[in-house]
């Protein structure tokens, strides 16, 4: 029997040996790689942070004592260690184990996350509702090096650092954010890591600066003074102690003991404290050591190799988009892109590799990112932000506030629109569309398809103002690519299939399945009209309505939340052109967050499917009082 196995409850490790923790740590890092292996993940994470979170456990008394995990995604060896550990197969699979801490899963998961740079601002909220409620436990926030990249992690310190709250931060400095981290800050913490002044202890210091002979008081303050500037060089995380925080570290982030006894003295620290923790990602599964970017989050892979199972299949609008944007570059040097932290993700390593000049990573920072690019509009250039439907969530303003109201010429390609899959409802795109379709001057549009994908980004490149795109993760439709990207009418949205007795609005790839869904209900008897909207923003009002008042039954179809939604933009249009009259029935997500899942379970979930459509539409017609439909047929709209 393995050592795992005899952990049945969190506390049991508090009674192990370090020889037994080493043992652990070998047995879950085993266990890590044969569950992602099998599920997908973010594998490196996790393996970097075993002794950590072992440490952790140890030290702390949970579930009583709170871990708020940054991100989120480094929770795993944490969710082996919390009775968890029998269904990590399920890990990420619809109705299984959340890949993200879930309050709702387990009492040992203290905050839900999923976004970056929440923990600390979370963590200090949790202090302080235990101080007023005169309670006694410890809080500690887990945040990476990348995730401190993040504005919300600062403002956060500097509120701790005020009001002096107890408080621990873990600081998990791997020197990788998914990809390598951007600015200073990483350039200082790797100043701490490596350089033996930095990393000389304070203790150290004091006696230096205490041995000096004593001397009259004009020298003391002269002394005084060079002591002050001294510390900026010589004290290790003098910035963090700068803003209120008790600084611990550098650490070695594998060596169990030393963990234990740094952890056991922050806990025993008065206000907040930072402990410093050097750890490498992807530690001991060769693979992932090599390559931390790749197994940040992988799918299924062979666990003997770190090869990747699945493969082939069209290529990913992800791609396409980052191909044409190189092409749009050769045309015009004005042209820049940013990514927050996520340069492969968003498809723009081939850009970055041919423009590196005109290529902005800013790290874990949305609204920074945004804002970047309103001024590098404003100055004259083309900015282009490559962004995660679910990050750009807390972008809003700075789309807003810095972009539209100077309608400035920033287009924002929205990546992983839709839903994502296992990731979860932390992270599906399904927020976007109600969430930009009120920003006045805004031009949103949604391909149908790689080869529309590559259309839209040059008419959103054409145009004089703020342009959006969004288009889902994952693989396109396997559509020729074939001639240069040619701009779309802007508002004009596209008839694919003519039929007289209802009309389906399906937004973005949608489109496909709603012309699977009208083959099969001819085949029934049922003649639809199948239109590819195009534009959210402005909508193809003539077209719709048209369409609305031929049939006088309409199907809206979308991968996003129906409140707020394109649904929403046609009953609208609808009601402010008095066409009460006309059936409507919207699909999309109803008032809810969607779990995790392949995306094709989760779109059969939601009926988002070519049968779903057909349900619909046969539902909405068995609704239509006999006359109505008669009345529709003697105006005499072919089908077909
Ligand atoms: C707001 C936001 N933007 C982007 C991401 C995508 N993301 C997930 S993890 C990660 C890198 C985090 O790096 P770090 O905090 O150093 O943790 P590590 O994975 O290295 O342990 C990024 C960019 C996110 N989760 N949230």
């Amino acid at each position: 029997m393995s050592l795992l196995e005899k952990i049945d409850e969190p506390s049991a490790i508090k009674k192990l040996t370090l020889a037994e923790l080493d043992l652990l740590a070998r047995e879950i890092r085993q266990e890590l790689v044969q569950t992602v292996a099998r599920t997908g993940g973010h594998l490196a994470p996790n393996l970097g942070v075993v002794e950590l979170t072992l440490a952790l456990h140890s030290v702390f008394d949970l579930p009583r004592d709170k871990i708020i995990w940054d991100v989120g995604h480094q929770c795993y060896v944490h969710k082996i260690l919390t009775g968890r550990r029998r269904e990590m197969a399920s890990l990420r699979q619809f109705g299984g184990l959340s890949g993200f801490p879930k309050r709702a899963e387990s009492p040992y998961d203290a905050f839900d996350t999923g976004h970056s740079s929440t923990s600390i601002s979370a963590a200090l909220g949790m202090a302080l509702a235990r101080d007023l409620k005169g309670e006694d436990y410890q809080v500690v926030a887990v945040i990476g090096d990348g995730a401190l990249t993040g504005g919300m992690a600062f403002e956060a310190m500097n509120h701790a650092g005020h009001l002096q709250a107890n408080l621990i931060v873990v600081l998990n400095d791997n020197e990788m954010s998914i990809a390598p981290p951007v600015g200073g800050l990483a350039a200082y913490l790797s100043r701490l890591r490596t350089d033996p002044m930095y990393s000389r202890g304070k203790e150290e210091l004091e006696n230096l600066l205490n041995r000096l002979p004593h001397l009259g008081p004009r020298v003391l303050k002269v002394i005084d003074r060079l002591k002050d500037s001294f510390k900026y060089l010589v004290v290790p995380g003098m910035f963090f102690e700068e803003i209120g925080f008790t600084y611990l570290g550098p650490i070695e982030g594998h060596n169990i003991a030393r963990l234990k006894e740094v952890l056991q003295h922050a806990r025993n620290t008065k206000g907040p404290v930072l402990v410093h923790v050097i750890t490498t990602k992807g530690k001991g599964y060769q693979p992932a050591e090599d390559h931390p970017d790749r197994f940040h989050g992988i799918g299924p892979f062979d666990p003997a190799t770190g090869e990747p199972l699945a493969g082939g299949g069209p290529p990913t609008y992800t791609s396409v988009f980052g191909a044409e944007l190189v092409r749009q570059g050769e045309k015009n040097d004005r042209l820049v892109a940013i990514t927050a932290a996520m340069p492969d993700g968003t498809g723009l390593t081939p850009f970055a590799r041919r423009f590196p000049k005109r290529f902005f990573d800013v790290g874990i920072a949305e609204q920074h990112a945004l804002t970047l690019a309103a001024g590098l509009a404003a100055a004259g250039m083309r900015p282009v932000v490559a962004i995660y439907s679910t990050f750009l969530q807390r972008a809003i303003d700075q789309l807003i506030h810095d972009i539209a109201l100077m309608e400035l010429p920033v287009v924002l390609a929205i990546d992983r629109a839709g839903l994502v899959g296992e990731d979860g409802e932390t992270h599906q795109g399904l927020f976007d569309v109600a969430l930009l379709r009120c920003v006045p001057g805004l031009v949103f549009m949604a391909p149908r398809d790689e080869q529309e994908l590559r259309h839209m980004l040059v008419t959103a490149l054409q145009y004089q103002g703020p342009a959006a795109l969004r288009y889902p993760r994952g693989a396109g439709m396997g559509v020729p690519l074939t001639g240069t990207a040619q701009p779309v009418p802007i508002g004009k949205g596209e008839v694919l299939r003519r039929g007289r007795d209802v009309t389906i609005l399906a937004l973005g790839p949608l489109v496909y399945d709603a012309l699977e869904a009208a083959g099969d209900l001819a085949v029934l008897g049922i003649e639809a009209t199948v239109i590819n909207p195009r534009f959210i923003k402005p909508l193809d009002e003539d077209l719709i309505l048209t369409w609305a008042d031929r049939t006088g039954h309409l199907v809206t179809v979308e991968e996003h939340v129906l409140a707020g939604g394109f649904g929403s933009a046609v009953l609208e249009l609808l009601a402010r052109n008095g066409r009460q009259g006309i059936r409507v029935r919207c699909l999309g997500v109803k008032d809810e967050f969607v779990h995790q899942g392949k995306p094709a379970v989760l779109r059969e979930h939601l009926g988002l499917t070519p049968a779903g459509i057909r349900a619909a539409v046969q539902a909405l017609l068995a609704e239509t009082p006999a006359l109505h439909r008669r009345r529709n047929q003697t105006k005499g709209i072919s089908g077909g």
